[in-house]
């Protein structure tokens, strides 16, 4: 693969946090690192795992593989290999490779002196992952209660576990989540539609600036957040929707059994009412 004339100048030495400068080293065009290392020795391994787990289940069809958690008989124990063992060695791959992902971002922040914004909003995804199969599992006592990995399987679980709850909808932790998600559609269509207007313009036009941004924003609603500014907004939105993810979900049967709807009842034991 070739190099970019300017990416010569940012292969810095340096940076590193484990290794010294043993894999301090590009293959290609990616950098490598000791987390480069790992992240493709849990993610092969995962990912070969997957395949012998769905060779030894009873289908080939994509949309129907499965490999579920074990039986919550097995408590916070290890299960047998084809019994839950298998689930558990892959979810330990599975945060393996992200973590290595995450930490090999930082390496590569730190050779560029940049800020660790992207390990840092890339964390809040693994941290909602890290949840679902290990922390509400661990709350409840069970590795049975992580999800099944399939594609069919794993819509099942939600839908399952949305009705444990009555009607999931109710669930504040919940509302705030999509809310946040929905937000952040409508921050990056804005935002993505903003620039490519100021870059298109008719045939014979100038391409427009930032001034024409805020123009434009001022115009139609009174208010421009500022080109930092949208991008400040964007990640908040968008790692507040994995937050409150996470939350919606680890409340769900650790901290709350009932159905979500019930839980409003606070509002009308309010003693202003009586
Ligand atoms: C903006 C701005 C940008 C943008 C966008 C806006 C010049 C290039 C999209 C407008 C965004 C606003 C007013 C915030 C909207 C609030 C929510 C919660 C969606 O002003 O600065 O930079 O891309």
């Amino acid at each position: 693969m070739s190099m970019l004339s300017f990416e010569r100048k940012y292969r810095v030495r340096g940076g590193t946090l484990v290794g010294g400068d043993l894999f301090d080293f590009w293959v290609g065009p990616f950098y490598v690192g000791f987390f480069g290392v790992t992240a493709i020795f849990f993610a092969l391994l995962g990912t070969l795992l997957i395949i012998y787990g769905a060779a030894i289940g009873p289908t080939w069809n994509l949309w129907q593989i499965n490999i579920a958690p074990p039986d919550l008989k097995y408590g916070l124990g290890l299960a047998p290999l084809k019994e839950g063992g298998l689930w558990q060695i892959i979810t330990i791959c599975a945060i393996g490779a992200f973590v290595s992902w995450a930490l090999r971002q930082v390496e590569i922040a730190r050779k560029l002196g940049m800020g660790l914004h992207i390990p840092f909003a890339f964390s809040f995804a693994i941290l909602a992952y890290v949840t679902l199969v290990v922390v509400r599992p661990l709350l409840l006592g069970a590795w049975g209660h992580g999800f099944p990995y399939g594609i069919i399987s794993h819509l099942d679980w939600v839908s399952n576990v949305g009705y444990q709850f009555l009607h999931f909808h109710y669930n504040p932790a919940h509302m705030l989540a999509v809310t946040f998600f929905f937000t952040t559609t409508l921050a990056l269509s804005m935002h993505g539609s903003l620039i490519l207007a100021v870059t298109n313009p008719g045939r014979g036009e100038e391409v427009k600036g930032g001034e024409h941004e805020n123009t434009f924003f001022r115009d139609d609603i009174g208010y421009s957040i500022g080109a930092l500014g949208i991008h400040r907004l964007g990640l908040f939105l968008a790692l507040s929707a994995g937050f409150w993810s996470a939350v919606c979900i680890v409340i769900s049967g650790p901290f709350w059994t009932r159905g979500w709807p019930e839980w409003w009842n606070w509002w009308l034991q309010l003693p202003i009412w009586s």
